[in-house]
C-alpha cells in the first residue's frame, strides 16, 4: 500500500494531485484544514491536507435493513478518478471533515445572524440605551412582546440614575421590580364568608390542566390547611373524566357529586353547605364551540360561583390565548390560572397576556404533581422567570392564603 499526503490552498487542487499520484483507484483515509504560517509567521494561509493511499479496500457504508440473512460481502470504496468529487466526498474521512465544516459554518452563521437581530432590534428600538440593550433584548427573547418591553425598559431609564445602570445586579432587580408592576396583583382563592361555601369554577379549553389543577388546589385546601373542601364535575362527557376526579377525591378525602344538569349542580352546591370551599371541574371546551360554551354559561348562571378562574395552558401560542380569553370573557372570567410553565419555552406570553387583559393571575402550575405543582401567580416571581427562564429562587408561597403546614409530597397523577 502506498500511503502518502497532498497538501494544496483548496480541497479539488489536494484531490487532483492525489489522483495524479496515486492513479485512479486512491482511497482518501483523512482530510484536514490548517493555518500554515508565512511571512516569518505574521501571516497565515489556509491549506487542505488529504492523506491518501492506492490499493486499499474500504468497506463502503450503506444502510442496512434487517433481512434475517447474512449481509452480503461489502463493496470496495470509491475511489480518486472513478466519478467525480462527489463520489469522493462519500467517503468516511470526507464525509465527516464535511460535516465539520458544515457545522462550523453553521456556528459562524448562527452569530451573524443574531448580531443581525441585535443590530435590527437596535434599530427599531433606538430610544433603548445601549448599557439597557441586552436585558431588552432578554425581553424580547423570551416573547415579552416589544412594545412591553420597551416601556419596562424605558421605565428603568427614567427611574434610574446613570451612575447605576452599569450596576448589573441593582439594574436586575429594578428591572424585577419594573416587570412585577405590570402585573396586577395576585388573587388566590380566599373565603371570605362565615356560613355556606366559598364556590370556585374552572373553566377553559380542552386539556389545559383544569382537573389536575382542581385536584392540586383541594388536596392544599384539604390536606395542607386542613379545610373542608367539596368537588363537583359538570364534566360528564366522558367516563375517563369523571374517573379522573373520583380518584383525586377518594385520594384527598373530599365528597365528589357528578351532575348533568344546571339544576342539579345548585342542589350538588346546596348538599354541600357543610363545606367551607367547593371546587368545580368543567369539561373542556374549544373556545370556538358557542354552543358548548352557552351551555356552560348556563351552568355558571344557576351555580352563581363566587369565582370562575380560566385556565389557559402557556404551552398555546398568543392568539390562541387572546382568543380564548375573549370566548370565555363572555362566559365569565374572573381570574386566570396559566398552567405546563415548567413545559413553556418562554413564559414571555404570561406577562403580555395578563398586563393585557388586566385580569389578576391568581395561580401558575408547574409540573404533574399534585399537589405540589402550583404557585400562587406572584408578579415578581414570573419576572424572575422570565428573566432567567429558570426555576424561581425565592421560595415559593402558601398555595391558599391560610398559613397550612407542607404535608409530605403526594404523587397521584401518574397514577391515573
Ligand atoms: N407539564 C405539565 N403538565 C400538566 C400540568 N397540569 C396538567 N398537566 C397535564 O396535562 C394533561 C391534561 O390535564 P387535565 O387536568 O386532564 O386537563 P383538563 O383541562 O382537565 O382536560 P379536559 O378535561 O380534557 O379538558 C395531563 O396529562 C396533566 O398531567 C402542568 O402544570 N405541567
Ligand atoms: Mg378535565
Amino acid at each position: 500500500m502506498d500511503l502518502r499526503t497532498f497538501t494544496a490552498p483548496t480541497m479539488a487542487e489536494a484531490l487532483q494531485q492525489a489522483k495524479q499520484e496515486l492513479g485512479p483507484h486512491a482511497v482518501i483515509l483523512h482530510t484536514r484544514k490548517y493555518q500554515r504560517r508565512q511571512w516569518l509567521g505574521l501571516r497565515r494561509r489556509e491549506v487542505v491536507e488529504i492523506t491518501a493511499a492506492n490499493d486499499l479496500q474500504v468497506p463502503k457504508r450503506h444502510c442496512r435493513q434487517y433481512t434475517g440473512a447474512r449481509p452480503a460481502a461489502a463493496p470496495p470504496g470509491p475511489r480518486i478518478g472513478t466519478s467525480s468529487a462527489q463520489q469522493l466526498l462519500q467517503t468516511p474521512a470526507a464525509s465527516g471533515a464535511a460535516l465539520i465544516g458544515i457545522s462550523q459554518e453553521m456556528g459562524s452563521l448562527k452569530h451573524l445572524v443574531l448580531d443581525l437581530v441585535k443590530e435590527t432590534r437596535a434599530q427599531r428600538a433606538p430610544q433603548v440605551r445601549a448599557d439597557l440593550f441586552e436585558h431588552y433584548l432578554q425581553l424580547i427573547q423570551n416573547q415579552v412582546a416589544d412594545e412591553l418591553a420597551e416601556e419596562i425598559v424605558g421605565n428603568l431609564q427614567s427611574n434610574m440614575r446613570p451612575e447605576h445602570l452599569k450596576n448589573a445586579g441593582f439594574v436586575r432587580e429594578k428591572l424585577l421590580e419594573q416587570m412585577a408592576k405590570m402585573i396586577p396583583p395576585s388573587r388566590p382563592i380566599v373565603r371570605t364568608k362565615s356560613i355556606g361555601p366559598h364556590v370556585v369554577a374552572l373553566i377553559g379549553p380542552t386539556g389545559v390542566g383544569k382537573t389536575t389543577t382542581i385536584a392540586k388546589l383541594a388536596a392544599n385546601l384539604k390536606l395542607r390547611e386542613q379545610r373542608h373542601v367539596g368537588l363537583i364535575t359538570i364534566d360528564t362527557y366522558r367516563i375517563a373524566a369523571v374517573d379522573q376526579l373520583k380518584k383525586y377525591a377518594d385520594i384527598i378525602g373530599s365528597p365528589l357529586r357528578v351532575v348533568a344538569s344546571p339544576e342539579d349542580l345548585r342542589d350538588a352546591i346546596d348538599s354541600m353547605i357543610n363545606c367551607e370551599f367547593v371546587l368545580i371541574d368543567t369539561a373542556g371546551r374549544s373556545p370556538t364551540d358557542a354552543l358548548k360554551l352557552s351551555e356552560l354559561k348556563s351552568f355558571l348562571t344557576v351555580a352563581g360561583p363566587d369565582e370562575v378562574h380560566l385556565v389557559l395552558s402557556t404551552t398555546a401560542s398568543q392568539e390562541c390565548i387572546e382568543s380564548a380569553i375573549a370566548r370565555f370573557g363572555e362566559v365569565r372570567v374572573d381570574k386566570i390560572i396559566f398552567t405546563k410553565l415548567d413545559e413553556a419555552v418562554h413564559v414571555g406570553v404570561v406577562l403580555n397576556v395578563i398586563h393585557k387583559v388586566n385580569k389578576s393571575l391568581s395561580y401558575i402550575t408547574t409540573g404533574q404533581d399534585v399537589p405540589d405543582d402550583i404557585e400562587i401567580g406572584c408578579g415578581r416571581r414570573l419576572a424572575q422567570r422570565i428573566l432567567s427562564q429558570q426555576p424561581a429562587t425565592e421560595p415559593t408561597p402558601a398555595v391558599v392564603s391560610g398559613t397550612g403546614t407542607p404535608k409530605p409530597r403526594m404523587r397521584v397523577g401518574g397514577a391515573l
